[in-house]
């Protein structure tokens, strides 16, 4: 038998290089919410810092907003790997309904698990209303395996792949470990659709949530952008990839993704290189237009 997996891997800190902002005080920016990927925080120069001051560059005056889940950078950190989804997406929807500069709408632009955790934000919590959404490196239809995992916290990835290995389904690994609540093996569908407490249910696994699928709608982009390295690597292994239209979830139209598609709503964007690696001349010329 064929398993069908979209994009799986996890995150690297991204390398860029950026200057100091300008500030434009004439300014009709959009607002930009950054939520970092696994391993990362919101504010590693390397990594979401210089995404976001090279965004202030780009675009004079704009507010860029890079999530912190918890009260420091080590928290914030650590939650990335340990603090359930749900939890997390809920702190992040009242920090942003508070957020007076949001008011007007905001634009979202998540890494690697970030991605998904926004398309929840997204589907739970439209207001204030989220405009475009942008996915880099996002796991969609989740991960099985994880192959990458940032250098420094390779022992925290070595216990975690145990974990998930020994059962990704059980009740205590779920409501303890991040990963696995978007952990999706192939080969067990059931007890994924059964036990997952954060992919199952944004991905309507257990049924139709119709307000989801409204919100979602509300969307003006939602731009996945994969690597194609990862892509590539995928050709070689007994699993295959397939396509958002080849999925159940897109053919079951669990979240009106094709009526999304038909209004010309998703855009889907690849970079060459391996996962979240991407130079900033990519990223001003592909996703900087979104951000406009
Ligand atoms: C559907 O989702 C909304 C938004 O999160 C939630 O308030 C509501 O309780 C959900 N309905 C069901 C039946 O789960
Ligand atoms: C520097 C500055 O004034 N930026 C503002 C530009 O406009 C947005 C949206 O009104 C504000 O949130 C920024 O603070």
């Amino acid at each position: 038998m064929t398993a069908t997996l979209l994009c799986f891997l996890l995150a690297a800190p991204v390398l860029l290089v950026a200057g100091s902002p300008v500030h434009d005080s004439n300014n009709k920016t959009v607002p930009l919410v950054l939520w970092h990927g696994m391993g990362d925080s919101c504010c590693n120069p390397l990594s979401m810092g210089a995404i976001k001051k090279m965004v202030e560059e780009e675009i004079p005056g704009i507010y860029v907003l890079s999530l912190m889940i918890g009260k420091n950078v080590v928290e914030d950190t650590e939650n990335g790997f340990f603090k359930d989804v749900n939890e997390q997406v809920s702190m992040v929807c009242t920090q942003l309904a508070k957020d007076p500069q949001l008011k007007g709408g905001y634009n979202a632009m998540g890494f690697s698990q970030g991605a998904q955790f926004l398309r929840a934000v997204a589907q739970r919590c439209p207001s204030p209303p989220m405009k475009n959404l942008i996915s880099v490196g996002g796991q969609h239809q989740g991960v099985y395996g994880l192959p990458r995992c940032p250098g420094e916290h390779s022992a925290i990835c070595d216990m975690i792949r145990k974990a998930l290995n020994s059962g990704a389904y059980s009740d205590l690994v779920q409501k303890h470990l991040v990963q696995a609540q978007y952990w999706h093996d192939p080969l067990n569908d059931d007890l994924y659709k059964k036990h997952s407490l954060f992919l199952a249910d944004i991905n309507q696994e257990r049924g139709v949530n119709e307000t989801y699928k409204k919100n979602l709608q509300l969307l003006e982009k939602f731009v996945m952008v994969k690597f194609l390295v990862i892509t590539f690597n995928l050709l070689h292994s007994s699993l295959q990839t397939e396509t958002l239209q080849e999925s159940v979830l897109y053919k079951e139209d669990r979240l009106g993704l094709a009526a999304m598609d038909k209004a010309k709503k998703l855009v889907f964007l690849a970079s060459k290189g391996d996962h979240l690696q991407f130079t900033n001349e990519w990223f001003n010329a592909n996703l900087l237009p979104y951000l406009r």
